[in-house]
């Protein structure tokens, strides 16, 4: 025999989600001032017209109804039941008993207006003003979703029309500043709480005055809004294109992607690919999608090699839920088995058809004549640029009426090789978040220009911050290649992310914290 309460749950019909007339609403009566008879009897109205009412409040209520009761007891209400929402999702909301009524009225639930809303001013953590941060973005965990978003995002476009205009200096300032508004515990609501905190210079300063004045910035609107940098940002978020392509292009008078193909001659074969899946490749990669992708990678993996391995890396990694590209990290435990695996995993891919293009970059020579190949950005692991072709779920249609409609679409996939020995350092680097644009791409040491590293110039830096701490604070080159001591010209193995982390003496920060 069920307990009372369970019984009365499995046999209501509105607790099962087949069972109820609109499956995207999920209703949740909260009692403070609603006695249980009336809660009973509303309960029966709901599900006898077809409502999904839930006996508890979960993770799947979608509308919370409540009687006579005031916003902030409504916030209080909530703040007391539920955990922080995920990244991406949606808490419930708070309504008014008339959303109810109405609904029952109409027979359906009727779309949810200003006048039903509980209007909840959720409590906000007052920030000490002023706040005590580390400068290094390594040295601070950084959540993948903060209190400043509006600032961050202002300074970071700043930040991305700087790089555009090939001002690294400006980049840095604007990007470090964003950074350490991501790290704070809580809003800024004065400017007095960012008093004595790195990074802040007088023109971020001003910018965040303005936001907190205002609520918008004059200088980040124009630039938003500027021919230069909509046509920058449309160019260098083509596979294949950077800044300095981009800026080119930009000064020869083009503008729209129609002008670019009017060039086509001019294109390299990435680019062309880039161009040609341009609508597929500039709609983010869902995480559902990166997992689908996996194990078809691990699949192509395992017949190349058995016993190699495949890590999600990049964003998603860090615990994102979306992103340009998927980013996949394989080695093998056993140390040189991983030779040749890259081209016999892209030969697997090919014969299944999935390759839609692909650029492989063989490993460039571990014995450098150059030292300061150990101290450059850019690593020597072998890796391919890919755009695969990800059939869609139950055979969906994709594109709309611009695009072509098929059952597929194309994502932007990069692969990369590590040997055992170098697992740890690549992981690291790969998980991100980035280490930024080079915004002119300088060579290094005969490696190619930004151009050639195939990613769109957002100014993340948890990695920059990572590798500048290193290099100033401990003396050592810190790459997704290894860690390298200069003074002693050696190599430095270690075994472990965590590893990494401690021996350059800072706290070991999991990757959801690095979204710097
Ligand atoms: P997104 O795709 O979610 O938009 O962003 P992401 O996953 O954080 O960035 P990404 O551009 O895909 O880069 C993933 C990580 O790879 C990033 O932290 C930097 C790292 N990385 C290296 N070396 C190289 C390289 O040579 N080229 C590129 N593009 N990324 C590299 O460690
Ligand atoms: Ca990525
Ligand atoms: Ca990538």
């Amino acid at each position: 025999m069920l307990p009372k309460r369970r019984r009365a749950r499995a046999g209501t019909p509105g607790a099962d989600s087949s069972a109820a007339r609109f499956p995207g609403v999920a209703v949740y009566l909260a009692e403070p001032h609603m006695g249980r008879s009336r809660r009973a009897f509303l309960t029966r109205l709901a599900l006898s017209k077809g409502f999904r009412v839930l006996d508890a409040y979960s993770s799947e209520v979608t509308h919370v109804v409540m009687e006579q009761t005031s916003a902030e007891e409504a916030a209080r209400w909530q703040e007391s039941r539920a955990a922080p929402p995920e990244p991406g999702c949606a808490r419930p909301t708070l309504l008014d008993i008339s959303w109810f009524t109405e609904s029952m009225a109409a027979g359906h639930p009727v779309p949810v207006e200003c006048r039903h809303r509980l209007q909840v001013t959720v409590p906000r953590k007052a920030l000490p003003s002023p706040v005590w941060m580390p400068p290094y973005a390594c040295q601070r965990p950084t959540p993948l979703t903060h209190h400043n978003t509006s600032l961050s995002e202002a300074l970071e476009t700043l930040a991305e029309a700087a790089g555009f205009d090939g001002s690294e200096g400006r980049v840095l300032a604007f990007s470090r500043a964003a950074s350490m508004l991501k790290a704070l515990p809580g809003p800024v609501t004065v400017l007095s709480q960012l008093q004595g905190l790195p990074h802040f210079g007088e023109h971020s300063c001003r910018v965040v005055q303005e936001l907190l004045d205002c609520g918008v910035c004059a200088e980040v609107e124009r630039v938003r809004l500027s021919a230069r940098y909509r046509s920058m940002k449309l160019f260098t978020g083509i596979f294949g294109v950077g800044v300095r392509t981009a800026d080119q292009w930009y000064r020869e008078g083009l503008r729209t992607l129609d002008d670019v193909r009017e060039q086509v001659q001019r294109l390299t074969q990435q680019q062309k690919a880039g161009l040609r899946y341009h609508a597929d490749l500039s709609i983010p990669v869902q995480r559902p999608d990166a997992e689908a992708l996996q194990q078809v990678v691990e699949a192509a993996v395992e017949r190349a090699l058995p016993g190699a391995t495949v890590t999600l890396v990049g964003g998603f990694r860090r615990g994102k839920l979306q992103g340009h590209d998927v980013d996949f990290l394989i080695t093998h435990p056993q140390e040189g088995q991983e030779a040749g695996l890259l081209s016999r995993v892209v030969h697997s891919l090919k014969e299944q058809g999935l390759v839609l293009y692909y650029q492989h970059r063989p490993r460039h020579s571990q014995e450098p004549a150059c030292p300061a190949r150990r101290n450059r950005t850019t690593d020597t692991l072998e890796r391919c640029f890919c755009i695969l072709r990800l059939p869609s779920s139950q055979g969906a249609v994709v594109g709309g009426t611009l695009g072509p409609r098929r059952p597929w679409k194309a994502v932007r996939v990069d692969l990369v090789v590590a040997p055992i020995s170098q697992f740890p350092f690549a992981l690291l680097g790969w998980t991100g978040s980035k280490v930024g644009p080079v915004p002119w791409g300088r060579p290094v040491c005969g490696v190619g220009p930004a151009d050639a590293v195939a990613s769109p110039p957002t100014p993340q830096h948890f990695e920059r911050e990572l590798r500048r701490f290193s290099r100033k604070e401990r003396g050592l080159w810190l790459n997704s290649d290894g860690l390298y001591d200069p003074e002693q010209e050696m190599v430095v193995h270690l075994a472990t992310e965590e590893d990494i982390f401690r021996h350059l003496g800072l706290t070991y920060l999991p990757p959801q914290l690095r979204n710097a």
